[in-house]
C-alpha cells in the first residue's frame, strides 16, 4: 500500500456549513417561509416545516459534528427571529443563539456566523426588501445589534451569503421571493448588497475590532460549451465577470463597475474583507443564445460525455480543478486569507460524494502548495436540510435526515471526512477504501 498522503496545515479549520432557514425549523416570520407555502413554488411541494429542528435540538447535531472531529461550524442567524418588527429585538431569540454558540465552544467547535443567508423578515420584504435603498441602514442596525449581543462568542463573521445567487433567483429567474424577473432591479439589489456589506463590515469592526469579517461569494466556472465558438467564449466570460466578480471587485477595490455603477470608486466600500469566503459547486458550460437577455445571452450547454462528471439535478458539472483555479485567482487578485465556506453535492446514495470530497480537498491542497492562504474548508452541509425551491429533494448532508421522523443516518462520506479531519491529511489508504476511482485525480 502506498504511503502517499496530502497533509494540511496545522490549525486548518475543518467544518461544515449550514443556514438558519434550512436547519432551524418554523421560521415562519420570513419571506421564504411565505413563498414556500404557495403551491408550485417548491419542486416537491414541501415546506421547510421543522427542517432539522435546530431551534430545539441543534446540540444533538453539534455532538455529531464533534464526533466527526470538526473544529468549526458555519451557521447563520435568522434576522426575522431577532428583529421580528422594525427595531424591536427579540431577547429570547438572542438567548437561544447564545446557547447554541456556547454549545459549540463546549465541544471545541469554532463558530463562523453569517448575518444574511437569503431570508428576510416579513416587515422588510413588505418594504421592498433588497430593492429598497433603506436596506443598507437596516442591515447596519441589525449587524450592530447581533455583534454587540453575540460578539463575545464569535469572531468569524460572514456578512452576506452568495449575494449574486440571491439577486439572480429572486430578481432575474423569479424563482424565489419576491419572484421578480427584472435584470435592472437585480443590478440595483446587487449594489445595495455591496453597500450593506461594507456598512456592516465597518460596524462590526467598530464593535469588535479583532473580528474577522468577510463576504461569502458563490463562484462558479463558466466555460464555453464549444470553445471554438467566439460567441460562446464571449458569453461565458461575460457571465463570469458579472456573476462571479463584480461584487467581489466592488468590496475589494471599492469600484462599482458596470452594471453596478459607472466605475466610480467609493472609499468606504474598498477593502471590506478580512478574508474571502468562496462557495464552490462546479462548472457551467454555456452556449450563446441571442434571445436570452435575462441570462446574459447564454444558455446551458453540455460537455462531451468523456469530459463531463455530471451532477444529478443541476446543469453544472463536477469540476474539482475549478476550485483550484478560483482559489489561485482570488489569491493573485487580492492576497487575502480564503475560506472555502461551502462545497458539496447532493447524493442520496452517497456513491459519488466520497470521490467529490477527496478530489475537491486535493484541489484545496494543490492551492495551498501553490502558496494560496486557505484557512479552512466547510463541507455543505452537515445534515440534509431544506434546499430552498428544491425542497427535500437534494440531500447534501454528510448525515442523512428523514424530515418526517427526524431520524439521522451517518453516511460513509461522513466517516471519510472524519478520518481526513482526524489525520489532518488525505492518505492513499483512505482513497483506496472510499473512492479508488479517483486515486489518480487525488495524487496526480
Ligand atoms: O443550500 C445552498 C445554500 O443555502 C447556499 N449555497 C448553495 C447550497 C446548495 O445549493
Amino acid at each position: 500500500m502506498s504511503t502517499r498522503q496530502l497533509e494540511f496545515p496545522k490549525n486548518f479549520l475543518w467544518g461544515a456549513a449550514t443556514a438558519a432557514h434550512q436547519n432551524e425549523g418554523n421560521n415562519s416570520n420570513n419571506d421564504f417561509w411565505a413563498w414556500e407555502q404557495i403551491s408550485g413554488h417548491v419542486a416537491d411541494n414541501t415546506t421547510s416545516g421543522l427542517a432539522c429542528d435546530w431551534w430545539h435540538r441543534a446540540e444533538e447535531d453539534f455532538d455529531r459534528a464533534a464526533t466527526l472531529h470538526l473544529n468549526t461550524l458555519r451557521l447563520s442567524v435568522e434576522w426575522s427571529r431577532l428583529e421580528p418588527e422594525p427595531n424591536k429585538w427579540a431577547h429570547a431569540a438572542f438567548d437561544r443563539y447564545r446557547e447554541m454558540l456556547q454549545a459549540l465552544h463546549q465541544r471545541g467547535i469554532t463558530p463562523m456566523l453569517t448575518l444574511h443567508h437569503f431570508t428576510n423578515p416579513l416587515w422588510l420584504a413588505e418594504q421592498g426588501g433588497w430593492a429598497n435603498p433603506n436596506i443598507v441602514n437596516y442591515f447596519a442596525r441589525y449587524a450592530r445589534q447581533v455583534v454587540s449581543s453575540l460578539g463575545d462568542l464569535c469572531q468569524l463573521w460572514c456578512t452576506i451569503n452568495e449575494p449574486n445567487i440571491y439577486a439572480a433567483y429572486a430578481y432575474v429567474l423569479g424563482e424565489w421571493s419576491p419572484g421578480e424577473q427584472n435584470i435592472f432591479t437585480a443590478f440595483r439589489v446587487m449594489r445595495h448588497q455591496v453597500q450593506a456589506h461594507a456598512v456592516a463590515y465597518h460596524t462590526i469592526k467598530q464593535v469588535q475590532p479583532q473580528a474577522q469579517v468577510g463576504l461569502v461569494q458563490h463562484l462558479a466556472i463558466f466555460d464555453p460549451a464549444n470553445p471554438d465558438s467566439i460567441f460562446n467564449r464571449i458569453v461565458a466570460s461575460a457571465r463570469s465577470t458579472m456573476i462571479n466578480w463584480r461584487i467581489v471587485e466592488a468590496t475589494m477595490e471599492g469600484r462599482l463597475k458596470f452594471p453596478l455603477g459607472w466605475g466610480k470608486r467609493h472609499v468606504n466600500l474598498a477593502n471590506t474583507n478580512d478574508y474571502l469566503g468562496l462557495n464552490y459547486y462546479g462548472r457551467h458550460l454555456l452556449n450563446f443564445n441571442p434571445r436570452a437577455l435575462g441570462a446574459l445571452f447564454a444558455e446551458a450547454g453540455t460537455a462531451s460525455p468523456e469530459m463531463a462528471w455530471p451532477q444529478p439535478w443541476t446543469d453544472r458539472e463536477i469540476y474539482p480543478q475549478g476550485l483550484y483555479k478560483l482559489l489561485v485567482e482570488l489569491h493573485h487578485q487580492y492576497r487575502k486569507p480564503i475560506f472555502v465556506t461551502e462545497n458539496g453535492m447532493a447524493d442520496a446514495t452517497d456513491d459519488i460524494r466520497p470521490g467529490f470530497i477527496l478530489t475537491h480537498l486535493a484541489a484545496v491542497h494543490r492551492a495551498l502548495q501553490a502558496g494560496v492562504d486557505v484557512r479552512g474548508y466547510y463541507y455543505w452541509t452537515l445534515v440534509d436540510n431544506y434546499e430552498w425551491v428544491e425542497g427535500w429533494t437534494t440531500p447534501f448532508g454528510l448525515i442523512g435526515l428523514d424530515p418526517q421522523t427526524q431520524r439521522r443516518t451517518i453516511r460513509r462520506s461522513a466517516q471519510l471526512y472524519a478520518e481526513i479531519v482526524e489525520a489532518n491529511a488525505i492518505t492513499a489508504a483512505m482513497v483506496a477504501r472510499y473512492a479508488p476511482a479517483v486515486m489518480l485525480q487525488v495524487f496526480g
